[in-house]
Parts: structure tokens; C-alpha cells; sequence
């Protein structure tokens, strides 16, 4: 080993004098075993020196550099393209600190377990230090970590998503305060993959996995997992959420978090494009995946950063016609994870606008041919495009003060039950909204489809404490919000009796939007129902778009018998999660049982 002590950048210049850093760096490769420690700068030339080695090693394939410039390809070990849920652990002191929706390790027993794994893990290779800060650099909002990895892609990745480098090390300075990051590939193999995180220790060892999610740390582990355990002892809120602006035609701005489960089209969301009706209206990205916020004294309102730099977005369903944004965003300097590729060299993908290619060779490298019954992409393929690509990115996404929330929507997939909009009646109940959260299951492979899966704010993997805690901790917010945004729910999911989705979505998701914007600001009307307010005939802007009015009504509507049902299954919801559900949420489910009794009494 060698060059462990002082780092250097690629020039020989110092990057950090920070001990306790430099010393942990030590024992980590004292552990691993690297043959070279290279200390990442987040320089051009450092990017192009890497990117250069992983072509050479195969772990890159450059795309076509006059239609892609500076895309790569990366295809993962095919028994590593996700999350994997089952090997990820909190290990905190005690077991009912993780709660019973994670899966826990003693914290010494953990670290005993994946010490022998780590032990000389990096036997032969390089050990990169990344150096990066979730959130604009210099905000108090923002945190450091330092992700060690032996991953070249890792480093590549990470660059694109977060501000790494030089300007991380001299944001922490002399500081103790980072989130210690440890990862290695090993063989990749499935039964030696643990992804295991020490919130009290603010730790992630991460071995055995070359994937997004698993491996790069500073996203759903940090900002995330960790996060929501800092946020809790902190007081702000780590979320599952996209931020964006809402700009009127006169110019004014409202800033909107909004959390979504999976598969319900968050990403393109985040980067909605108003349809013609809505002229001079526009939506700015913030963020499309994860929103850090606290509550700021001067106003008294929750601001919001965006902790990363770049989207890592599902690639199948990408397309001009249902997000011309991100396809301008993955148009360069983009790695591809998993995606077919064309003879050309360009990128394919389920999904993708124009005829499939009849063509080409799929995800694992293998040719394919048009009428396969084999996804040429896989379907968790993924891109990796900084934020700065994004032609609508607002200008305030790097902002270290945030941007200040008037709106939080919480959405999900539902066929039924599930009214396109309907706003909280109070901030308990909104936080009912978020804890209630679910969606039905689309995909096949997955088991059942159809069945109504609870993802409480869309945190149920990403959580790093119990739920009832958490739970506590939104409620407890309250105290602390003296200007709290109005709370909201949305489905864009519903079906009519036909089997069709009722609402068009996408653009004309502007129409709620406003709605929200509007009674965020207190000048629309709704109508109270049991369960929440709902925009009433008119509240709605539904002009030139073609869509009936009992399309409309039906997208809308409560439905008691509807509910009654979905009552009994938030309560049951609630038992599930054990004794720690906050006692507000529980006499809430009561109260919207009373409410709905009450209302068919009076409607017999
Ligand atoms: O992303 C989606 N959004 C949000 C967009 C801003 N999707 C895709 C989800 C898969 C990830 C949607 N799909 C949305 C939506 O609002 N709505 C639907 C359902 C839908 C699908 C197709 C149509 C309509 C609705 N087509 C026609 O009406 C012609
Ligand atoms: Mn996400």
C-alpha cells in the first residue's frame, strides 16, 4: 500500500489535513488491503482518467459519441440490477429502534460480519476516496460523506450525482462530522452482499453489490436512510420526494414537494411540461427524487434542498412523449446502466419513442431480435445525467438557503377509491395522507397485481428508524412549523368502469397542480368531504381539453362504500406497524370511521 498519508490530488497537491479523516482512511485500508489509494479531486482530468481505465477494463462502453456525447454504457452482473431490500440492515442498538419494516443487525455483529468480509477485499486494486457533499455546497442544509469504494463506476456515478471532490474537503475542513462510506464490489457475489447502515455511527458499509442503489452511497443509504435518523434527532426531514417550482404567467413561484411511491412516474413528474391550455405557465425542477427540509426561523416555513446533483431515473417508459426533459438531459454525458444498444451504438429501451429496432444487442451483451419475448433492456435499466442537462432546472436548484414549500402532495397508483386531488383537513391529517400511502402492484413478476401495497411516504425501504417514530416525528413538525405548507393527495391512476385510466395525466397534471398552487394560497374553492377537501364543479381548470364531465366526476369522486373498506385496511395497516403508530393517526382512522357512518346514516 502506498500514498495513504498526506493525500494528494492527481498533481501532488495537498486535498485535506483533516485527521480524523486521514486516520479512518488509514484503518479502512488497513482492513481492505488496496494495492493504491487514490484520494478523488472531482477534476476533469481526474473524470477523463477514469473513464479512459473503465473502457479500458470493459466496465464502460462508450455509445456513440456524435449522437450520445460523453455516454457511456455499464451492464451490470446480471444477479446484481436492484435494490436488494432482503440484505439491507439498520443496525442500531436495539431491534425496535429499526422497527418492523427493516431488517436489523447488532451493530458489533454486523461490523464482526463484514469485517471478514471486508478483510482484504481490495487485494490487487484501487481504493478511491470520494469526497462529497449532498446539497448545495456551503448551505447548513447539506451534509458530507466520504464514500470509499474499489469501483471505478462508483466514482463515475458519484461524480455525476453529488458535488464531489476538492470543494467536499474543504467544505468539512477540519470537521469529524461526515458520513463514513465503505464499499467494495468483492465478487459480486449474492451471498456475500450486505448493505448495512449505523445511523449512531453514521456508517454504511455496503460490500458485494456494483449496483445504483447499493453502492452509491450518498443517495438513498445517506440521504435517505441515515438522513431520516438525523432529521428525527435534528429536527428537519429527510424525504421520498421531488421538488419543483410552479411559475404563473404573471411570474410568481410556489414550490411543491411531492412523494410517490414507484412506478407512478415521479421523475417525469418532476419535469411535467404545462400543456398549451396553461400558456405562459412553467415547472422548474428542483429535484427529482429526494428533498431535504427544515424549518427556517425567519419565516417560519420548511425549506427544501435537493442533497443531489444528477438524476438517476428508470430508462424503460422514458420517452419524448412522456418526458421530452429527461430526454434532453440523458442526450450527454449520461451512463447508461442495463440498456440495449443499437448497431449504431445508440440507446434502446422499452418504451422509448419510435419503432423498436428490429435489432439489437440486450442489457447482458446478447443479440436480440424484434419479437423476442425477452425485455431487450432491463427493466430496472438506468440512467445517470447531471441536474445541469435538464433544460428546465430551476435556478434555484443550487440555492444553499432552499427554495420554501407551500405544498406537500402525497401520491400513489390506485384504480379505485383514490380521488384524482383532495387537500388535508389540517396537518395531523395530511401527515395521515402520507402514512396511508399506497399503491397497487403492476407488475407481474412481483407476485399479485393489483393488490394495494402500503408504502407510508413512499419510505418504507428508505426509512432508517421505526415508522411509528417517524410517524411521531412528521406530527411533531407541527410544533416547530409556524407557516407549514398545505398537505395533499393525488392519484392519477384511476379507472373507470371501462378498464381505462380516467385522468389523461402527464401535462394535464397541470390542472391539479394549480388547483393545489391555488388553495395552497388560499383563493379556490373545494368541497369538504368526509375525508378531505376536493375541488368542486369549476374549481377545476378544465378548459380545451377534451375529457366528458362524467369522466371528470368519476376521477374525483369519494365513494363511501369505497372507503369504508379502505378505512378498514389503513387500521389494520396500522397494527401491523406495532405499538409505536403515533395514537393521533390510530383516533384519526376512528374519527374518518365515525365521519363516514355519520354521512351514510345521513344519506339512507
Ligand atoms: O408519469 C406518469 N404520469 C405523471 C406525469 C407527469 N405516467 C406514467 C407512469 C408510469 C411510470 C402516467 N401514466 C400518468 C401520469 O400522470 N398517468 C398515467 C396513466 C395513463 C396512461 C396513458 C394514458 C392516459 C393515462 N393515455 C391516454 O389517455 C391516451
Ligand atoms: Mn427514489
Amino acid at each position: 500500500m502506498t500514498n495513504a498519508n498526506p493525500p494528494v490530488d492527481t498533481s501532488g497537491n495537498p486535498l485535506t489535513k483533516n485527521a480524523n479523516l486521514i486516520r479512518w482512511v488509514a484503518e479502512m485500508a488497513a482492513l481492505t488491503k488496496p494495492d493504491r489509494i487514490v484520494w478523488c479531486d472531482g477534476s476533469e482530468a481526474e473524470k477523463r482518467r477514469l473513464t479512459e481505465e473503465s473502457v479500458a477494463n470493459k466496465v464502460l462502453v462508450p455509445l456513440n459519441q456524435e449522437k450520445l456525447p460523453g455516454c457511456y454504457l455499464h451492464r451490470s452482473n446480471p444477479n446484481d440490477v436492484a435494490r436488494v431490500e432482503h440484505l439491507t440492515f439498520i443496525c442500531t442498538p436495539t431491534k425496535a429502534e429499526a422497527g418492523p419494516t427493516n431488517n436489523w443487525m447488532a451493530p458489533d455483529e454486523a461490523y464482526k460480519k463484514l469485517s471478514g468480509l471486508f478483510d482484504g477485499s481490495m487485494k490487487g486494486r484501487t481504493m478511491y476516496v470520494i469526497p462529497y457533499c449532498m446539497g448545495p455546497l456551503g448551505s447548513p442544509l447539506s451534509k458530507i460523506g466520504i464514500e470509499l469504494t474499489d469501483s471505478t463506476y462508483v466514482v463515475l456515478n458519484m461524480g455525476i450525482m453529488t458535488r464531489m471532490g476538492k470543494p467536499a474537503l474543504d467544505m468539512l475542513g477540519g470537521s469529524n462530522e461526515f458520513n463514513r462510506g465503505l464499499h467494495s464490489v468483492l465478487d459480486c457475489n449474492p451471498e456475500r452482499r450486505f448493505i448495512c447502515h449505523f445511523p449512531q455511527d453514521n456508517t454504511i458499509w455496503s460490500i458485494g453489490s456494483g449496483y445504483g442503489g447499493n453502492v452509491l452511497l450518498g443517495k438513498k443509504c445517506l440521504a435517505l436512510r441515515i438522513g431520516s435518523y438525523l432529521g428525527k434527532t435534528e429536527s428537519w426531514l429527510a424525504e421520498h420526494m421531488l421538488i419543483m417550482g410552479v411559475e404563473s404567467p404573471e411570474g410568481e413561484v410556489t414550490y411543491v414537494a411531492a412523494a410517490f411511491p414507484s412506478a407512478c412516474g415521479k421523475t417525469n413528474f418532476a419535469m411535467m411540461i404545462p400543456p398549451k391550455r396553461f400558456k405562459g405557465w412553467k415547472v422548474w425542477t428542483v429535484g427529482d427524487d429526494i428533498a431535504w427540509m427544515r424549518v427556517n426561523a425567519d419565516d417560519g416555513r420548511l425549506y427544501a434542498i435537493n442533497p443531489e446533483a444528477g438524476y438517476f431515473g428508470v430508462a424503460p417508459g422514458t420517452s419524448y412523449e412522456s418526458n421530452p426533459n429527461a430526454m434532453k438531459a440523458i442526450s450527454r454525458d449520461t451512463i447508461f446502466t442495463n440498456v440495449a444498444v443499437t448497431k449504431d451504438g445508440d440507446v434502446w429501451w422499452e418504451g422509448k419513442d419510435g419503432p423498436v429496432p428490429d435489432e439489437l444487442i440486450d442489457w447482458q451483451g446478447r443479440p436480440w431480435k424484434k419479437g423476442s419475448t425477452e425485455k431487450a433492456a432491463h427493466p430496472n435499466s438506468r440512467f445517470t445525467a447531471p441536474a445541469t442537462n435538464n433544460p428546465w432546472l430551476s435556478k434555484y436548484w443550487d440555492d444553499p438557503k432552499g427554495v420554501p414549500i407551500s405544498a406537500i402532495i402525497f401520491g400513489g397508483r390506485r384504480a379505485t377509491t383514490v380521488p384524482l386531488v383532495m387537500q388535508a383537513f389540517n396537518w395531523m391529517h395530511g401527515v395521515y395522507f402520507g402514512a396511508t400511502m399506497g399503491s397497487e402492484t403492476t407488475a407481474a413478476a412481483t407476485g399479485q397485481v393489483g393488490v394495494v401495497r402500503r408504502d407510508p411516504f413512499a419510505m418504507l425501504p428508505f426509512c432508517g428508524y421505526d415508522m411509528g417514530a417517524y410517524f411521531e416525528h412528521w406530527l411533531a413538525m407541527q410544533g416547530k412549523v409556524s407557516n407549514p405548507p398545505k398537505l395533499f393527495m393525488v392519484n392519477w391512476f384511476r379507472k373507470g368502469s371501462d378498464g381505462k385510466f380516467l385522468w389523461p395525466g402527464f401535462g394535464e397534471n397541470m390542472r391539479v397542480l394549480k388547483w393545489v398552487v391555488d388553495r395552497a394560497r388560499l383563493r379556490v374553492g373545494g368541497h369538504e368531504t368526509v375525508f378531505g377537501w376536493v375541488p368542486k364543479a369549476g374549481d377545476l381548470d378544465l378548459s380545451m381539453l377534451d375529457l366528458s364531465v362524467e369522466r371528470v366526476d368519476a376521477a374525483t369522486e369519494v365513494d363511501l362504500h369505497e372507503w369504508e373498506k379502505e378505512l378498514t385496511m389503513h387500521r389494520e395497516f396500522f397494527e401491523s406497524l406495532g405499538s409505536t403508530v403515533p395514537k393521533a393517526l390510530k383516533l384519526n382512522a376512528e374519527l374518518l370511521t365515525a365521519r363516514l357512518e355519520t354521512a351514510r346514516s345521513g344519506a339512507i
